[in-house]
């Protein structure tokens, strides 16, 4: 007797579960071992494999959101095959035409049949994919056991899952269909329960290993704390960026799908290279040590034009500067390789931690230990350069080298080796497409040129002249300033445009370029309905 379709949608349904089953289990050991969950391993080289334009868009009309979407991606394709293999290994055909010869016909409970022996195949071959992705890509973990254990347990549990939701039923009750209905649900009840335990107790083992270590840090209070906001750094315009980013509203790029829970007190920071002195620095190293407090603006260079990329916080830290001194920098180096925990490299101009500006190995932001999204236990912080060439979360290792001998992660993938930030203004106030009265009428955003710092800002109404507009008080060139213009709106549509000069006197050009190599230039505009 053939399967019906309905036999067909619950064998392909006991696929999917038997998958889920395994994934749920994989999900359970990466958060206990640290190691990479398979789904994220994938997704990991998918985003380091994805060409240049295809990672611009993601970023630009995802942001972070691309993230979630990668893992529903790569857990739909294996939901697919998962099915086909479930729906395949129960299938049977009518025993005269079946395919098996006879006395290979599977045993009782067995799972000897070639199809049933082709479903579980599939689960171990997509498996040992999950292995090998896990064994290669960048992650957190650096043991091998660790590394390896989530896609080892995931790949176990659905070469058993599966072999259960397809295997021959036991004694008398089968049925016409070769199939016992009551085993099978059965089987896919108690698969379903062990992944959802699974889940369940993820979220109380992460919760307990990763915040636990965070919630005991305590920072010192800085040697040399920055000053007080000046008055007068917030433009007194709703709507306008809060002057300070809350670290929960801070915009968010890296390359990963589990952001790494480091234990602070196995962390450590290797300082190596062309120096005198090879240094390893514990956390309470860093934390023991002259610690400053500073208020910097950083950008991501791929910020679109009037895009949302760019954000202020007050970073403490111990400048790298001190730490390059006592590790003694050898004449010729010209650069800085750091490494995050999950290996990812990002190249930095010595020049630009040795110049006297505040470029630190951030532990605070805005008040409390850096969050784990932004780095946790010890970042890079380095005013006036974009984040991909200075920024390093979960820093690791800090070699002292020439740009010559190495190529960063983003250098090999068409972004410029070196590449300071380009003086910008946003208009916050109004949105785009906002119907606004006739009359007065004020309009509001950011600038940014930093460690310049902003001389003027000016807006043009239509293609009216260039007006200056108010700007607020200035807390450091290495911190964003706001400006506030008022106008008389008159009833139509009108375009306004906005540009900042930096404190060298140079007006940022109107030319447009998009973000690769080295940052978007041109001027941001927005359109106002005036009634
Ligand atoms: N380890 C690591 N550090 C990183 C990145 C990353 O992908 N991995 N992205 C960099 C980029 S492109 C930017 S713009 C900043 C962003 O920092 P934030 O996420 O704290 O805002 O971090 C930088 N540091
Ligand atoms: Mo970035």
């Amino acid at each position: 007797m053939r399967n019906s379709w309905s036999q067909h949608a619950a064998s392909a349904a006991g696929g999917v579960i038997a998958a889920g089953t395994a994934l749920a289990v994989g999900y359970l050991v990466a958060a206990i071992t640290g190691g990479p969950w398979p789904v994220d391993a994938v997704g990991v080289q998918v985003i380091d494999w994805a060409p240049g334009p295809v990672k611009d868009f993601a970023v630009r009309e995802l942001g972070t959101a691309d993230r979630p979407l990668l893992r529903v991606g790569i857990c739909a394709v294996l939901a697919a095959a998962a099915a086909l293999a479930g729906a395949i290994g129960r299938s049977q055909p009518p025993a005269a035409a079946t395919g098996e010869t006879s006395g290979r016909r599977p045993p009782a409970g067995g799972i000897g049949g070639r199809w049933q022996l082709v479903a579980v195949g599939v689960a171990a071959g997509l498996g040992l994919v999950g292995v090998g992705f896990a064994g290669g890509s960048r992650s957190a973990a650096t043991g091998v056991a660790e590394r390896l254990l989530p896609a080892i347990a995931t790949l176990v549990v659905a070469v058993v899952a599966m072999a259960l939701v397809v295997r021959r039923p036991r004694g008398r009750a089968e049925q016409p269909d070769g199939f016992d209905r009551r085993q099978f649900l059965l089987t896919v009840s108690a698969l379903a329960v062990v992944g959802a335990a699974s889940v369940a107790t993820t979220r109380v083992v992460s919760f307990g290993t990763g915040e636990s270590a965070r919630a005991k840090v305590r920072i010192p209070r800085p040697a040399d704390p920055a000053r007080a906001l000046p008055a007068g750094v917030q433009a007194d315009v709703p709507g306008v960026s809060s002057f300070v980013t809350p670290n929960s509203k801070f915009y968010r790029v890296d390359t990963l799908l589990q952001v790494p829970r480091i234990d602070p007190d196995r962390w450590e920071l290797r300082v190596h290279g062309m120096v005198d002195r090879e240094l390893r620095l514990s956390f309470r190293d860093l934390l023991d040590r002259r610690l400053i407090e500073r208020d910097v603006t950083l950008t991501c260079v791929s910020n679109e034009v009037g895009g949302p990329y760019v954000g202020n916080a007050r970073w403490i830290g111990v400048p790298i500067a001190d730490i390059l001194a006592e590790a003694g920098v050898r004449k010729g180096a010209d650069a800085v390789k750091s490494t995050s925990i999950d290996g990812l490299t990002i190249g930095t101009p010595l020049a630009a931690l040795t110049d006297g500006r505040d470029a630190l190995f951030a532990v605070a932001m805005n008040g409390e230990p850096l969050p784990f999204e932004h780095g946790f236990p010890v970042r890079m912080v380095v005013p006036g350069l974009y984040g991909y060439v200075s920024a390093t979360k979960w820093i690791v290792d800090f070699e002292v080298t020439r740009f010559q001998d190495f190529s960063a992660y983003w250098t090999d993938r068409g972004w410029s080796a070196e590449a300071p930030i380009k003086t910008a203004a946003r208009i916050d106030v109004p949105k785009g497409f906002a119907t606004i009265d006739a009359g007065p009428a004020v309009a509001a955003g950011v600038a940014w040129a930093q460690h310049r710092g902003i001389r003027k800002v000016e807006v043009q109404v239509d293609d009216g002249p260039w007006q200056e507009a108010d700007l607020a008080a200035e807390d450091t060139i290495d911190t964003w300033r706001q400006w506030t213009f008022r106008w008389t709106a008159t009833p139509g549509n009108h375009k306004l445009t906005v540009r900042a000069t930096d404190a060298d006197g140079k007006t940022q050009t109107d030319q447009r370029t998009p973000p690769r190599p080295n940052g978007s230039s041109g001027l941001h505009n927005t359109v106002v309905m005036v009634r």
